[in-house]
């Protein structure tokens, strides 16, 4: 997967979301790509700490906005004329979807129909949607695959699953090329660790650099397929700015699940004095097994995990001191 552009290349993207984890890691792989970024966040969970590398760059300029408002998104797509769009903002939390289900809906499909509008009234050619793997419901068809059927179990994966299909009537009405990512657990610096909901590599990663124990709920037996973050901005990047990309739904994950007890060994590896484990009840709703099939991304999009779970894990913690 190229990191630099080429000739062809599309050369102004807009980030929404762009102070947020995934975002602010996208913002700065367009850069180096030698793209101009306009990011776009309304700073109610994304912090402008995370662009500091970005603005300090020319090519990069900032907005605070909402993505629900669909006039000061055409007013900023107007002005600023992006030729790809990369929609990374929404309510990211299950749990905090599930107990607010019409604000869920407000800002993950009515947010995303207001941008994907905004990007049709200034001709935007490619807009990129971050997806979930949680459009998958709890399947027990694994590896999940992107022709495999979509059984959401949560207020969340319902929103993704919905904002998906109002994109993809975008090709045909306003033929503009949507490109859906369905995430799997996607980790690394910037991710914030503070709530008992944030990725557990963050969240067990932060307690083991300052040596208090982590919570493991259930047997830790169950799997994730855990993806480093770099890998995804670089997929997100590529998906916006290659023109010869065609747009659908992709999984973006590595292939390969691995157990909570398998990340503690790896973060044992860097810390080995770490207190034992807690362990818990497990947690209501959990899914058992994650496991995502990345072949699709990999041929159409050139796809590839660059970093290893180790070397991962590695780059977190060192980023952690
Ligand atoms: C991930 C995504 C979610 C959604 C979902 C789709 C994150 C943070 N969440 O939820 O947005 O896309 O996938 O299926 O990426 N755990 C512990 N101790 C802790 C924290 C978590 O044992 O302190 C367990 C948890 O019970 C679960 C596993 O770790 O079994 C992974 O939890 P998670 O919250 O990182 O991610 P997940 O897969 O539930």
């Amino acid at each position: 997967m190229e990191e630099q552009k080429r000739p062809g290349d599309i050369s102004r993207v807009l980030v929404t979301g762009a102070a947020g984890f995934i975002g602010s890691h996208t913002c700065d792989t367009l850069l180096e790509s030698g793209t101009t970024v306009i990011g776009i966040d309304d700073l109610s969970t994304g912090s402008l700490a995370n662009l500091d590398d970005a603005c300090r760059q020319e090519r990069f300029s900032f907005h605070q906005a909402d993505i629900c408002s669909e006039g000061a998104m055409k007013e900023i797509f107007n002005d600023f004329r992006p030729e790809a769009v990369i929609h990374l903002a929404a309510l990211v939390s299950v749990p905090i979807a599930e107990d607010n289900p019409d604000e869920n809906h407000r800002i993950n499909v009515l947010g995303t129909k207001a941008v994907a509008e905004a990007a049709a009234s200034s001709s935007t050619k490619r807009m990129v949607f971050a997806s979930s793997a949680a459009v998958y419901g709890d399947s027990d068809h694994l590896p999940l695959s992107e022709e495999g059927s979509t059984k959401p179990i949560n207020q969340y994966g319902m929103a993704k699953l919905e904002a998906e299909a109002l994109l993809l009537s975008y090709e045909k009405s306003h033929g503009m090329i949507p490109t859906c990512l369905r995430f799997f657990n996607v980790y690394g610096p910037r991710q914030d660790p503070s709530s008992p909901y944030s990725g557990v590599i963050s969240i067990f990663a932060s307690r083991c650099s300052t040596g208090r124990p982590v919570t493991v709920h259930g047997d830790g037996r169950q799997t994730r397929d855990f993806i480093f973050i770099k890998d995804i901005s670089r997929a997100v990047v590529a998906s916006a700015i290659n023109p010869a990309l065609p747009g659908g739904i992709y999984n973006l994950c590595s292939g390969r699940g691995r157990t909570l007890l398998e990340l503690l060994e790896a973060l044992k590896e860097i810390h080995p004095e770490i207190p034992a484990p807690l362990f818990k009840e497990e947690r209501q709703g959990d899914i058992r097994h994650s496991l995502g099939d990345p072949s699709a991304a990999r041929t159409i999009l050139g796809f590839s995990t660059a970093t290893d779970f180790a070397e991962g894990i590695r780059k977190l913690q060192t980023s952690n001191q």
